[in-house]
Order: structure tokens, then C-alpha cells, then sequence
């Protein structure tokens, strides 16, 4: 297993829309594996692989409590089973140290292929749907600070730019 570098906004590279997996292959679970151990390392509860700088449809997440509930989605696909949205503080791995409130639909179901290349279909509710959502947009290059004001956007921008100078 490996660390891998997770890429921090305002990279350009967080912008990238992720391909499809083809095939599940030992490839692709090495990818998950690791994106796993990066993800419990950071520590965090979802990891897209555009953070890790590879550009697949693969996610990992784990919401429970007591972080021993590891579930990889490839390819996935979720539709909005109820369209009331709730308010959650979120955070990202990429945007370090900034958590602001963004809202979501709260119930939905997804559909993707396991680490096994087996499909397999969910409901989610709570924060295993917000998290699988911020994933997913992370495979479509967007990011939690898009939903936020322009101002409070670029607040966020130029500190972690400054903080990406100071450590360069
Ligand atoms: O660790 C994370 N916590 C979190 C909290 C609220 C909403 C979403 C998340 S996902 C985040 C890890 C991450 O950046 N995944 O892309
Ligand atoms: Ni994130």
C-alpha cells in the first residue's frame, strides 16, 4: 500500500473530469486500496481518485463512527430520491482548515460497481449522501467552494495560496 499526494485547491488539475473504469482490474483495486490508506491517513471520510491526481471514476468512502467501514464505488452513478435538500458543514481534504455550509438533497440512490467489478445498488441518507455527492463532484472537477460566494471563494483561494508558497 501507498500514500499518495492529495492535490489542494486552487490546483487546475481538481479541474479534471474523470474517464470511466473500463475494467476492474488489479489496477484499479490497488488504486482503491491506496486512496484508502490516504484517505484513514489524512484523516478523512470520502476520497475521489481526481484528488490523488488519477483521473478515474473510482471513489472511496467511510462514514461509520468508528472508521472500520471501508466501501469503494467505481463508476458511480446517483439519482435524487427526495428532492428536500439539507444544510451540512462541509470540509475537503483539498481546501484544508475551511469548513462552510453548502446544501444538498439528502436522500439518494446509487448505483457503481465494487472492488470486486460487481454491480451494486444503495440508498443513502444523512452523511453518507452528502459525502457521496462531494465525491462525485470531485470526479466531475468541481468542488464544495464552487457553491460558496465568489468573495468567499477567493478568501479561501489566496490563504491557501499563500500557504502553498510559504511550504514551497
Ligand atoms: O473528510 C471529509 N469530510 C467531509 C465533511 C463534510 C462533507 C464532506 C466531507 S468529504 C471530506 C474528505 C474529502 O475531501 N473528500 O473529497
Ligand atoms: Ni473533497
Amino acid at each position: 500500500m501507498a500514500l499518495l499526494d492529495i492535490l489542494e485547491f486552487p490546483d487546475p488539475r481538481l479541474r479534471t473530469e474523470a474517464k470511466p473504469v473500463a475494467v476492474v482490474n488489479d489496477s484499479v483495486r490497488k488504486l482503491v486500496d491506496d486512496m484508502l490508506e490516504t484517505m484513514y491517513a489524512a484523516p478523512g471520510i470520502g476520497l475521489a481518485a481526481t484528488q490523488v491526481n488519477v483521473h478515474q471514476r473510482v471513489l472511496v468512502m467511510d462514514v461509520s463512527d468508528t472508521q472500520d467501514r471501508p466501501q469503494a464505488f467505481i463508476n458511480p452513478e446517483y439519482k435524487v430520491l427526495d428532492p428536500e435538500l439539507g444544510e451540512y458543514d462541509e470540509g475537503c481534504l483539498s481546501v484544508p482548515g475551511f469548513y462552510e455550509t453548502v446544501c444538498r438533497p439528502q436522500r439518494i440512490e446509487v448505483s457503481a460497481l465494487d472492488r470486486d467489478g460487481q454491480a451494486f445498488t444503495l440508498e443513502l441518507d444523512g452523511l453518507a449522501a452528502i459525502c457521496l455527492q462531494h465525491e462525485v463532484d470531485h470526479l466531475d472537477g468541481k468542488l464544495f467552494v464552487d457553491y460558496l460566494s465568489p468573495l468567499k471563494r477567493q478568501r479561501i483561494r489566496k490563504k491557501l495560496e499563500k500557504d502553498q508558497r510559504r511550504r514551497a
